[in-house]
């Protein structure tokens, strides 16, 4: 079958003959990114309507695609972790049997390429020959996911060269079948290094080297291996000195990774000379250096960011990203120039526009309540744009051996409780800071949005394993990083009686970053209290914000009251979590709750 094929590695070749002969594709075209292949693929993407080319002078290279209407997000509730038993997937994931998997997912595979055309990715997750990095190979009936591919990932045959013979690349079969809801399944076998994902078109469900590959089959073989996968954007703040410290953080979907990533400093730190340099907005793969410090990589080659929201404010960087090679998925289509308009782009809400389901627009329609069924653009459409393309990327972006971290950061979506910031005791009191981190659901998964859930370091969608056993793997790690980043958690969402936000967040949320690592440094003080060190008010710098250092006081005390009906909260979850979640932990958690009742 593959008289031509550009490798010879057995196990790539016995897999995809398996696979092609399975899905029965009337054709089969290796992907080698070339500009000349991909461009190809635009053309035929647009004279099919899967794509539309927008307006070249504004938008050059830029097109739109629109997901079908019952496939805009990542599907929680039908994704599985088929590992060989069901107490290693553990109660925080869906588990099937492998076979059992393996058999109906076959089934619908089967001869679901019939009259299309198979192509064949093959990609690293980091740069090509990193020690950090790793190769995977996704067969795909989309040329949405190649062109996507192409852009989030490194694309190309020297991933075929550098990965020789060797078995250590990840298997992906995508098969968009026909979309259907109820036969949606996105599995991975961590024990195979497999990915199998059908029945949808949607992002997070089928470019498998971003969530499935570099997070759920990642944490299975940093847990192995002895490295992390993490659900956090990597940035640089650059001092005046010109001296950069990096710091990652950990989000939750929609929960301000992209924002923070790419923040561009408030004048007052500008004019001092600070700069923020992003290396990643999403994931990062974290190894201990022979320095005793942790390292990162951004394993990805773009951002695949919310729209909604963005705007030449709130993150100008990343709004100057997609203006050009940038795919949008399910935003606003403008009529009269042939661009691209979603809410929070700008007031200017366009007359003539196709919403994100294909239908004319009426924008006096909109309804913050409804905002799936009134939006031009659906709240989690969004943009696929080259790193490369950001005025604010790192210099180190490429670099395979990463950058050094000096801080971790948490931080969830929490209307009340959760301070704006605070500093855990250490490595292990940090981890369980993570363990207990909870957020508000917002539109990046399937279900009710705004609900109260507890999500371990952002990572509970996306954990392989066993969460108890991923929070060992975070305590052990501890004892392996001779010199540990410190670990803080933060919160830009409390609000007020009113629902307002009262912290401005974007920009200014480097005034935080600023405390947290003149923390790092030992340069600043802090108050002990029941969960952490909190700054004093005093030193977060609010000059040239429109905020009193009362309000900062509010936004930084700490209610014992709501925290200990929190750890209520927080003890449930661990029994659901169950049996594997470390004694270390639950100390942890008894001596939270004993500071607390002081
Ligand atoms: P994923 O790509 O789903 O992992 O999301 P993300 O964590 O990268 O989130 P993103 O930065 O795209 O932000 C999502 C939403 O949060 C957007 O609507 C932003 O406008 C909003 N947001 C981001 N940062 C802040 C902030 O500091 N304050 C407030 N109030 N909102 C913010
Ligand atoms: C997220 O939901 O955390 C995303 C988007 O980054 S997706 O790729 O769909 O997972
Ligand atoms: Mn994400």
């Amino acid at each position: 079958m593959f008289a031509n094929a550009p490798t010879k590695n057995p196990t790539v070749l016995a897999w995809l003959e398996d696979k092609i002969k399975l899905v029965n594709p009337d054709k089969v075209v290796w992907i080698d990114g070339s500009e000349e292949q991909i461009e190809a693929l635009r053309a035929e993407a647009c004279s099919t309507g899967e794509m539309t080319k927008l307006n070249q002078e504004l938008l050059p290279d830029c097109y739109l695609h629109r997901t079908a209407v019952n496939d805009v997000a990542r599907v929680e509730g039908r994704t599985f972790i088929c590992s060989a038993t069901k107490e290693e997937a553990g109660p925080t994931n869906n588990w099937m049997d492998p076979n059992e998997a393996y058999e109906m997912l076959y089934d619908i595979a089967k001869d679901s390429y019939k009259g299309r055309t198979a192509y064949i990715i093959p990609y690293s997750m980091g740069p090509v020959g990193s020690p950090f990095s790793k190769a995977g190979i996704e067969l795909t009936d989309s040329i949405y996911v190649v062109l996507n591919m192409v852009i989030m990932t490194r694309v190309g045959f020297n991933v075929l060269d550098n990965l020789g013979d060797s078995d250590d690349w990840v298997r992906g079969l995508h098969c968009r079948c026909q979309i259907d809801e109820e036969k949606r399944y996105i599995c991975q076998f961590p024990q195979d290094n497999t990915i199998i994902s059908v029945n949808s078109g949607y992002g997070g469900n089928v470019l498998l080297g971003k969530k499935c590959f570099a997070l759920r089959i990642a944490s299975n073989q940093g847990r192995k291996e002895g490295w992390m996968a993490e659900h956090m954007l990597i940035l640089g703040i650059e001092n005046p000195q010109g001296e950069v410290k990096y710091i990652c953080a950990a989000f939750p979907s929609a929960c301000g990774k992209t924002n923070l990533a790419m923040l561009i400093p408030p004048e007052e730190y500008a004019k001092k000379g600070y700069k923020v340099w992003c290396v990643g907005d999403d994931i990062a793969w974290l190894r201990v250096g022979k320095d005793g410090r942790l390292w990162a990589i951004n394993p990805e080659n773009g951002f695949f960011g919310v729209a909604p929201g963005t705007n030449d404010k709130s993150n100008p960087n990343a709004l100057a990203t997609t203006m050009r090679d940038t795919i949008f998925t399910n935003v606003g289509h403008v009529l009269d120039d042939n661009t691209v308009w979603w809410e929070g782009l700008n007031d200017n809400a366009p007359d003539n526009c196709i919403n994100w389901k294909g239908e004319k627009w009426d924008k006096t329609k909109y309804d913050k309540k409804d905002k799936v069924n009134t939006s031009a653009a659906h709240p989690n459409s969004r943009f696929t744009a080259l790193a490369k393309n950001c005025p604010c990327i790192s210099k180190e972006f490429d670099n395979p051996a990463g950058v050094p971290i000096s801080a971790i950061v948490f931080g969830g979506r929490r209307a009340k409780t959760a301070p704006l910031v605070y500093q855990s005791f250490g490595w292990q009191h940090g981890s369980f800071v993570g363990s207990i981190m909870a957020s508000e659901t917002t539109a990046a998964a399937a279900g009710a949005v705004g609900v109260v859930r507890r999500d371990p370091m952002a990572m509970r969608p996306f954990v392989g394993y066993n969460m108890g056993d991923y929070f060992q793997h975070w305590l052990d790690m501890g004892h392996k990083i001779p010199n540990a980043p410190k670990i803080f958690h933060v919160n830009w969402f409390r609000t007020d009686d009113e629902g307002h936000f009262i912290w401005p967040g974007f920009g200014d949320n480097m005034r935080v970053l600023d405390w947290i690592l003149q923390r790092c440094e030992d340069k600043v003080d802090a108050r002990e209290t029941a969960i952490g060190y909190v700054p004093y008010a005093k030193d977060i710098n609010i000059d040239g914000l429109d905020i009193s250092v009362d309000t900062i006081e509010d936004l930084l005390s700490v209610d014992k009251a709501s925290w200990l009906e929190d750890v209520e909260n927080i003890k449930a979850f661990y029994a659901q979590v169950g049996d594997r979640v470390p004694a270390t932990m639950y100390e942890e958690l008894k001596a939270l709750e004993e500071r607390l009742s002081k």
